[in-house]
């Protein structure tokens, strides 16, 4: 059973790292654009930024190959554009317009993308461990070869359907990497007041699942342990838990008043491990990048972000005729 910490730095190129730079700037440029469009009013009903946590998703999808398959939470946004889907798209929706990914009859936690295989966006804590683990039966049954990766909380691992999940995933060698965002907080209640173990990953050796702690402030970290995990599940070895240890700067949603923790708690994360700006002195100091070039890229993403907020306002809402369109009764 591997229980160890994952601290070895892969070998990445400087164009890697600029590109993870990229990926990770793009999710949260994104949201806080999002988290404005929500203040003005344009976007309405519920809205889970995922600021903070860029370095998992993106770490996990630089491990990823065409193919493999993902699906989360309800906090979805930066796995849906770490895995290519269009940020138009996606503030289209959130803005509930026609050119949404649902077209605009889904919001902020009802995304799909059989293009891009991104299966959700899920609104009941815990509902996606079963799914990805059904998406990855389906996998192994066409024996193509692929992964999938379910991403869930810390408190959604309190969930029962979880380790109903384990237990099958583990009995026919299922290859789905279980993904624990560990982000400390459910809603507003902190990790220790509500798991027994300071590690979750742990639970998985009751069904014979290796898993392993991953640092989730540190991409290459993260993409490390994301190709450990999905070597073990494509050699047919079964499924495999990555707890990736992260932290979310702003509310559990957008109504969170945020009185279960101190303004420097999260400021002494921001200061101290904030992915991005790990990744930007990584490119500075390693002369991968001029303090020039990180500009450029910096002004590329604003305009992909203000772009994607125009399409969003000048898309229109839904005709009334798809009320009943899309509807399963
Ligand atoms: C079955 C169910 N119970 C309760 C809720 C209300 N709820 C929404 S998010 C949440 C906390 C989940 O926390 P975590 O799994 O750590 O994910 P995070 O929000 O930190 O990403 C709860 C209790 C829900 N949506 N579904
Ligand atoms: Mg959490």
């Amino acid at each position: 059973m591997a229980a160890k910490k994952a601290t070895k730095k892969p070998n990445v190129s400087g164009e890697e790292l600029k590109e993870y730079y990229r990926e990770m700037l793009l999710i949260r440029r994104f949201e806080e654009k999002a988290g404005q469009l929500y203040g003005m009013g344009l976007i309405g009903g519920f809205c889970h930024l995922y600021i903070g946590q860029e370095a998992v998703v993106v770490g996990l999808e630089a491990a990823a190959e065409e193919g493999d398959k993902r699906l989360t939470s309800y906090r979805d946004h930066g796995h849906m554009l770490a895995c290519g889907m269009d940020p138009n798209g996606v503030m289209a929706e959130l803005t509930g317009r026609e050119g949404g990914y649902s077209k605009g009859k889904g919001g902020s936690m009802h995304m799909f993308s059989s293009e891009k295989h991104f299966y959700g966006g899920h609104g009941i804590v815990g509902a996606q461990v079963p799914i990805g683990a059904g998406l990855a039966f389906s996998d192994k049954y066409k024996k193509n070869n692929s992964v999938t990766f379910t991403y869930f909380g810390d408190g959604a691992a309190n969930q029962g359907q979880v380790y109903e999940t384990f237990n099958m995933a583990a009995l026919w060698d299922l290859p789905v990497i279980f993904v624990i965002e560990n982000n400390q907080y459910a809603m507003g209640t902190a990790q220790q007041r509500s798991t027994s173990s300071p590690d979750i990953y742990v639970r998985g050796e009751a069904f014979g699942i290796p898993g392993e702690i991953v640092d989730g402030m540190d991409v290459l970290a993260v993409k490390e342990a994301g190709e450990k995990a999905v070597m073990h599940c494509r050699a047919g070895k079964g499924p495999y838990i990555l707890e990736v240890k992260t932290y979310r700067y702003r509310g559990h949603s957008m109504s969170d008043p945020a009185k279960y923790r101190t303004r420097e708690e999260v400021q002494r994360v921001r200061e101290e491990r904030d992915p991005i700006e790990r990744v930007r002195e990584m490119l500075l100091t390693g002369k991968h990048a001029s303090e020039e070039d990180l500009k450029a890229i910096d002004k590329d993403i604003k305009k992909i972000v203000n772009e994607s907020a125009e399409f969003a306002k000048s898309s229109p809402e839904p005709a009334v005729s798809e009320l009943y369109t899309d509807i399963l009764a």
